[in-house]
């Protein structure tokens, strides 16, 4: 069975989508998710340019020989963009390869280990009235377990609140999807550690006096700490039993995460800005995490991630695989597939698409009573209706960044 044809889609349903479909000799075709949120079109010129014309005619079967070949024989390694194109590519042939046996791609990939995901969402509000409100919201649509992201006072807009939008015509709108904006410039946002640091735990204090201690809690630090500050904060949280503190420092730094640990029991995750094993050495040889954050999109593929997280087993670290709406319908049945097979899953992070990209992408996964299922169709579950998606062309559209209030360009 060879690759016969290679396409690379870009559509803009809700937001924008980079899919490759290859199609074999024999008529079969598989998806991979190649989207890389604000620079998408680097890995769509890396795919069509440099991979497509690689992967016509090789056998569509050697999943390892082929992800090999690409990682290596580019002599230029890692790196958000190779290793988005190289995961698409991944996902495709599994897919396929999944079709060909006709099965569910988690059988291939040794069998269900439990019966469904634990997911969780995101409730957010700019002050904790709003946060309640989203929180119930929550519970209401079955989550069992719930990231809690809240404004700062005096800060106007901030990461991972919802209704912040500040778009031109769109302004005050609420909008979940993402943090990325339709806009030809980058929206600014501002920061202040110090008031965040003051305001967060008060904020986890009234939503366990409002909704009790077991509902599992997540907040998202978004890299915006020093360690000695993720420390502090972490150890501000204990009393709250946090499920994970999620990026409480820019991790490039894996040795800055002896420090955090050294001081606090707020279990730690890290990693969806990181793409390969080796960002992770440290972290998980010195057990300075709990979870591993990576998406199967932005590391390499099922297989890459999968090597990641048999590595991390060993150090008692489990999975917690990045899940916004910027991973797409293929990329989250990837995820589910191999969070269903492996044995050290933690939790799936699940932000609902919106009804567009639910019309162009024909899902077949199940979410019912907190769990995510990704379905017993053969292959990954997912098809692309290419002339829904031909309706929506790429729309500009960038992250957000923020600044300190002198004007200092933040981490964002
Ligand atoms: C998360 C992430 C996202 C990212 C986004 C960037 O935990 O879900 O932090 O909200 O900001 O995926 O592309
Ligand atoms: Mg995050």
């Amino acid at each position: 069975m060879k690759i016969d044809r290679a396409e690379v889609i870009v559509t803009s349903p809700d937001r924008n989508f980079v899919t490759l479909k290859l199609t074999t000799d024999d008529g079969l075709t598989g998806l991979g998710d190649a989207t890389l949120n604000g620079r998408e079109l680097a890995v769509v010129s890396y795919l069509a340019d440099h991979v497509v014309p690689l992967l016509i005619g090789r056998d569509a079967h050697a999943i390892e020989d082929t992800w090999q070949f690409l990682y290596r024989s580019a002599y230029w390694r890692r790196g958000p963009v190779t290793m988005a194109a190289i995961a698409a590519v991944d996902v495709a042939l599994w897919d396929i390869k999944a079709k060909a046996a006709g099965m569910p791609l988690y059988q291939l990939l040794g069998g269900a280990s439990r019966t469904g995901l634990l997911a969780y969402g995101h409730a957010s509000g700019k002050d904790v009235p709003e946060l309640f409100d989203s929180v119930r919201s929550h519970l209401e649509q079955g989550y069992k377990a719930i990231r809690i992201q809240t404004g700062v006072p005096g800060l106007r807009a901030i990461y991972g609140v919802a209704s912040n939008v500040t778009v031109a015509g769109n302004e005050g709108k609420r909008y979940d999807h993402e943090p990325a904006q339709r806009a030809p410039l980058p929206v600014e946002e501002d920061w202040d550690t110090r008031a965040y640091l003051t305001h967060l735990p008060g904020v986890f204090e009234a939503v366990r006096s409002e909704f009790g201690p077991d509902i599992p809690l997540l907040h998202d630090g978004h890299h915006r700490m020093t360690p000695i500050q993720a420390a502090r904060l972490g150890k501000a949280l204990e009393p709250y039993d946090l499920f994970w503190l999620e990026d409480c420092t820019p991790a490039e730094n894996q040795d800055a995460l002896r420090l955090v640990r050294q001081h606090t029991t707020t279990p730690l995750a890290i990693g969806e800005v990181f793409n390969t094993v080796w960002d992770y050495q440290t972290l998980i040889t010195e057990q300075l995490i709990d979870y591993v954050r990576s998406a199967v999109t932005h590391t390499g593929g099922i297989s890459a991630l999968r090597k990641i997280l048999d590595f991390a087993a060993q150090y008692q670290i489990k999975s917690g695989m990045h899940g916004p709406t910027d991973i797409s319908p293929v990329g989250m049945a990837a995820a589910m597939h191999l969070g269903l097979a492996i044995h050290n899953f933690g939790i799936q992070e699940y932000m609902k698409h919106g009804a567009l990209t639910d019309s162009v992408f024909q899902q077949s996964f199940t979410w019912s009573d907190g769990l995510l299922h990704p379905g017993d169709k053969p292959g990954i579950g997912v098809e692309l209706d290419t002339d829904e998606a031909g309706k929506y062309p790429y729309q500009t559209a960038y992250l957000p960044y923020n600044r300190l209030a002198d004007g200092t360009v933040h981490d964002w």
